[in-house]
């Protein structure tokens, strides 16, 4: 795994902001339900031919957003751009960026211990950019058991999960409120791209 600190610029944090607010106006946010009927802790969305959903049936991509029945809003140029640029700096030069599934979190939100394992394709690199609030990240290793260590994800902080580390258990623990400003009413942006097939 790669974490790249401070990585993007304040203005490219921002651009990135206001493409994820475009983006949600098209496809709104939503609360997953888990297979088991919980809610989940934090708002997603999705742009992308593909975006992750979770209902009563499951976790798995669709090319349809859940509410509004319509295609997913098209994936930014510059979030694939960017997506494919730290795909190269992982040695994946064929990366193609399918989805991008946006999470918010308030400051209450969390994201239980997971591994990214509903795409097709589990080889190709997951790319995550943080926005807003500093969270406490936690990573282990391919089995849930397995010890984990906390990393704080800031503002502007990319985080890489590939090769072996591309199935490691990982989850957010909490969010600091009020440690960014850039998001006017505080809270975290967490985009992780993906290539699904
Ligand atoms: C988050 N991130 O940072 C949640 N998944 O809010 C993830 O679940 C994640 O950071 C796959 C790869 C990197 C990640
Ligand atoms: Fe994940």
């Amino acid at each position: 795994m790669i974490h790249a600190k401070g990585i993007l610029s304040r203005d490219l944090q921002l651009e990135i902001l206001e493409l994820t607010r475009n983006i949600a106006l098209r496809s709104p946010t939503f609360i997953p339900t888990t297979p088991n009927g919980n809610k989940l802790n934090c708002e997603m969305t999705s742009c992308g031919k593909y975006g992750w959903v979770s209902d009563r049936f499951g976790y798995r991509y669709t090319e349809i957003h859940p509410q509004t029945k319509e295609k997913w809003t098209e994936m930014p140029e510059l979030i694939s751009s960017l997506a494919k640029t730290f795909a190269s700096m992982v040695d994946e030069y064929d990366y193609v960026p399918e989805t991008c599934l946006i999470n918010y979190y308030k400051k209450t939100g969390k994201l239980g211990l997971h591994q990214d394992n509903s795409e097709f394709n589990l080889k190709p690199a997951i790319i995550s950019i943080s926005l807003g609030d500093d969270a406490t990240f936690l990573v282990g290793g391919n089995k849930r058991n397995d010890v984990v260590q906390e990393i704080l994800l800031r503002s502007g902080d990319v985080f890489i999960l590939y090769g072996e580390s591309r199935l490691y258990f990982h989850g957010i623990k909490k969010i600091a409120p009020n440690t960014s400003d850039l998001l006017k009413n505080g809270g975290r942006l967490n985009l992780t791209i993906r290539q699904v097939k």
